[in-house]
């Protein structure tokens, strides 16, 4: 294994760096994402990062997708994150479940970013425990499906085209009962809620979405009926890679606000970085965030060579968010009250870094992944 980036990688990095610094204005932290920078980001074929170029997509490997997203939520974690879940819940699933038509009908647009995708999963009633849905979806002798339901916190939900409804098809099978259906949002009976008031990613439109007798035909089954869950599953593997990628963008950016500070500011006549205790909290930042790195690569890499990577992806997530959370925190402690006021930027790390422990599986539950793995059925994968 070569822990450094090839030359494509590192192209990657700074193509996503320069797009995201020069691009992405976060002067209305809640506005962020619009039209124009979508317009933009699919112009670099961003909503396809490893979708095959006949889908539309730039063919790339995890890493670089790892790389795109940490290098745009390093400047704006709201636009990593729509990204990130666009890809990695929405539209690889499509690649890996989805028939020919399916791939034509909903890959192809997704890739292109010419639809935005969301993932509905979450409900008020079930989040990590994810088989515990209520939404429903009854097949009619016509073939299609009237779905009734409420899902919660929706990422992209405001923006998004086409969606991944988790639904059961079996109310008696917590598991084996649930199905995904793939829906266009102009179905009848289907509408959203207000903008989630969240306390950061405010700039991701994240809502929930309402089935009313909502009618899906059944050529738009994804999989199979009882197929639910490990679609959730596979899908959710790929995107924590995204999230933990999502974690060290901000966490880097956090560091890299801290560094600067702390080079400006002059306390007790000089500068705070010529303060041992500063140099300490600056040095395990580096650390931290070099390791978080570190393991969503490894990650990136065992699922680029098609080996199994769930307790690795499990591993970034936990491991890169509390790297974000614990660096972002130092960074505010570094910028002492400027650092709790708006003026320097870095609360905004410091909100965003929190739902990175939350979503996707929060990270008790990656803790159940990581130790269910490790006790049951660990093999060492190319050690
Ligand atoms: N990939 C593919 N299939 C998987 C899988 C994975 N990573 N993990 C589990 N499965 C399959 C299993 O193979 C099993 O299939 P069979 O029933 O055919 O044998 C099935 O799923 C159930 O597996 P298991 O019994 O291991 O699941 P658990 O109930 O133990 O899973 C956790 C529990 C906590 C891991 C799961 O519910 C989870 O990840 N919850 C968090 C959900 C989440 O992230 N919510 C946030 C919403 S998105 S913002």
């Amino acid at each position: 294994m070569h822990l450094i980036y090839n030359s494509k990688q590192k192209k990657i990095r700074e193509l996503a760096r320069d797009f995201a610094e020069s691009e992405i204005d976060n002067d209305n932290e809640d506005a962020v994402i619009n039209d124009d920078l979508i317009k933009k980001l699919a112009e670099l074929n961003f909503f396809g990062i490893q979708m095959p170029e006949e889908y539309g997509g730039a063919g790339l490997d995890t890493v670089s997708y790892a790389i795109c997203i940490e290098e745009l939520s390093r400047v704006s974690a709201s636009v990593g994150l729509m990204i990130s879940v666009h890809n990695s819940v929405a539209v690889y699933p499509i690649y890996v479940f989805g028939d020919d038509e399916q791939k034509r009908e909903f890959l192809t647009p997704l890739a292109r970013g010419e639809k935005i995708g969301s993932f509905c999963l979450t409900e008020p009633n079930a989040g990590s425990d994810a088989s515990n849905i209520e939404t429903f979806a009854v097949l009619d002798g016509d073939g299609n499906y009237t779905v009734n339901g409420h899902k919660a916190f929706v990422t992209n939900g405001g923006i998004a085209d086409i969606l991944l409804i988790f639904i059961k098809t079996d109310l008696d099978d917590r598991k084996r009962g649930m199905s995904v259906l793939i829906a266009e949002s102009d179905i009848k009976g289907f509408s959203r809620g207000e903008i989630e008031d969240l306390c950061g990613m405010r700039g991701n439109p994240v809502c929930s979405l309402i089935f009313t007798d909502a009618v899906i035909p059944a050529r738009c089954l994804l999989g199979r009926e009882g197929d639910g869950f490990r679609i959730a599953m596979t899908a959710l593997d790929a995107g924590r890679i995204g999230i933990a990628a999502q974690a060290i963008g901000i966490a880097q950016a956090a560091m890299e606000a801290s560094i600067k500070y702390s080079k400006e500011r002059i306390q007790f006549g000089k500068p705070l970085a010529a303060q041992q205790m500063i140099q300490n909290y600056i040095a395990e930042m580096g650390v931290n965030i070099e390791a978080a790195r570190m393991l969503v690569f490894r990650a990136a890499s065992l699922r680029d060579n098609n080996k199994p990577y769930t307790m690795y992806s499990s591993m970034a997530k936990y491991y890169a968010s509390r790297v974000a959370m614990e660096t972002t925190t130092r960074a505010i402690q570094i910028h002492g009250a400027y650092g709790y006021s708006k003026s320097y930027g870095v609360e905004r790390f410091f909100r965003d870094a929190k739902i990175t422990e939350i979503y996707e599986g929060a990270s008790e539950i990656q803790k159940i992944v990581i130790a269910k793995s490790l006790l049951e059925r660990f093999e060492s994968v190319d050690l």
